[in-house]
């Protein structure tokens, strides 16, 4: 359709493919709160089997296999540490209090990456009195930051030195697939030394609905008590555990074209005078570029930009956030770069 617009908001809007569709129409199902579902078993098999892990667990979204991994290692009372613009404090509604009871201590990664040296000083002491920290919190690829890439060696060793702390590690792996397509490695080999990971099968892999926890079979039976207390036991899942095996099986393989595109989209975009953009640092899917010496609030850029059918969302009052997906060609972004230059030169003109 000419009118649709070109859609950058996320890569969580893109639409089931129609080998997802059949999938789902066809999926053998069963009462997945009796364990029975034989798509779901299939799929949390598979997940396990991937990650080199004893177990899995589907679950509705991202933000609740946070919530559920969060709550299953930790009692409320506990503190955790994660970076100061991590999802799961920033935009997860504040579950990490709200619900789970935690008080989040917050580091200030280099560009959403920590280091142990920046983590150890925010361990709390072992004393009686003391607020106890319980577990460690990453995220890869950092959304906030622009899609960054933990570098493994960094990650292993956080693992390594909270594990001698006595400390667990939880990995927000929603988009763990990019970070292993940019560093052409599997997931397994990125994720090894983490006590849980979460990663969502609904963002670059394509699935409509649903995220994926893997860890121990012990840690996962807990997982399970946790996310049924949260409502999140779901009965015929089958059908959508069908999309996300699909996705789990093609999706992975064609991360690095978003990441050619993002990259490509970046290029066009530094070129543009008035935004501000290092399109070196742009290692996946998600651009994030400063419209402030364009004299436009980011709200008012997308909003011009929206009537002009490219969309994307605001970081802050200066950044706005353009994300690639399988949804989405090179002949689009070439569009959506075109759309903003003709659109910034016009604004330009008129001021
Ligand atoms: N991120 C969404 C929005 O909430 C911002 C997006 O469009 O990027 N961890 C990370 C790193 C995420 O980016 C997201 C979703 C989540 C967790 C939560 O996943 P869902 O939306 O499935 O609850």
């Amino acid at each position: 359709m000419a009118d649709t617009p070109i859609d950058l908001r996320s890569d969580t809007v893109t639409k089931p493919s129609p080998e997802m569709r059949r999938a789902m129409a066809e999926a053998e199902v069963g009462d997945d709160v009796f364990m029975e579902d034989p798509t779901v078993n299939r799929l949390q098999a598979r997940a396990a089997e991937i990650f080199g892990r004893e177990a899995s667990l589907f679950v509705p979204s991202g933000s609740m296999g946070n919530l559920v991994c969060l709550m299953a290692h930790t009692r409320p009372g506990h503190e955790i540490i994660c970076d100061e613009n991590a999802h799961l404090y920033s935009y997860e509604m504040a579950s990490i209090s709200g619900v789970a009871g935690l008080l989040p201590r917050l580091v200030r990664g280099d560009s959403g990456i920590m280091t142990w040296e920046q983590i150890a000083p925010a361990i709390r002491p072992k004393i009686y009195y003391r607020a106890q920290t319980s577990l460690i919190c990453l995220e890869n690829t950092h959304n906030m930051a622009g899609g960054t890439v933990y570098p493994t060696e960094l990650a292993h060793e956080i693992c390594d030195r909270a594990h001698d702390a006595g400390l667990a590690v939880h990995l927000d792996g929603s988009r763990i697939f990019n970070a292993a397509a940019f560093l052409g490695v599997e997931v397994r080999e990125i994720t090894e030394k983490f006590d849980s990971v979460q990663f969502c099968l609904s963002k670059g892999l394509g699935a409509p609905v649903g995220s994926m926890i893997v860890g121990s079979s012990a840690f996962i039976e807990r997982c399970r008590s946790v996310r049924k207390m949260l409502g999140g036991g779901m009965r015929q899942a089958g059908v959508l555990a069908a999309a996300g095996l699909v996705a789990l099986e093609t999706g992975p393989k064609r991360l690095r074209i978003d990441h050619e595109n993002a990259k490509f989209l970046a290029e066009q975009l530094a070129r543009i005078p008035g935004l501000r953009i290092n399109p070196a640092r742009v290692q996946t899917n998600i651009v994030i570029y400063n419209v402030e010496e364009t004299g436009l609030s980011s709200a008012d850029f997308l909003a011009e930009l929206a009537r002009r059918r490219v969309l994307g969302v605001p970081v802050d009052q200066e950044r706005i956030r353009m994300v690639t997906h399988l949804d989405v060609s090179r002949n689009d972004i070439e569009k959506a770069a075109a759309t903003v230059r003709e659109m910034v030169a016009e604004l330009v003109s008129t001021r």
